[in-house]
């Protein structure tokens, strides 16, 4: 019996891992800089060490997820998801889920 309750859960959690990789390899949340689905102050973090050279990223998800404006990250995106994160006004639909195909249009703010 414990045996097929362990069969169970791993296939459960295989399936949800999959399906979450699936998820990841075709949508990002905006701000989310280390791509766990989540924005919080740790993305803040690893952006700016990104930005400041302290820290590489071999997948490009930074520079991806946090390119508030579609122009290439700069401390302006980074300031825009901190200020996200503070409840400010935010008209770059930070948080916001987009598909990667969406990325490559041309994002202009009201
Ligand atoms: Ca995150
Ligand atoms: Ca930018």
């Amino acid at each position: 019996m414990k045996r097929l309750f362990s069969v169970i859960i791993i296939t459960l959690l295989l399936i949800t891992s999959a399906a979450f990789s699936a998820f990841a390899d075709s949508y990002y949340i905006r701000g989310d800089a280390n791509g766990d689905g989540k924005l919080n102050v740790l993305d803040v973090t690893l952006a700016q060490r990104v930005l400041g050279n302290l820290e590489t990223e071999a997948k490009g998800i930074v520079k991806r997820n946090c390119d508030t404006d579609v122009n290439g990250l700069d401390i302006n995106d980074i300031t825009r998801i901190q200020r996200y994160l503070a409840e400010y006004e935010d008209k770059y639909q930070i948080g916001k889920t987009f598909s990667y195909d969406e990325h490559e249009l041309p994002f202009v703010p009201d």
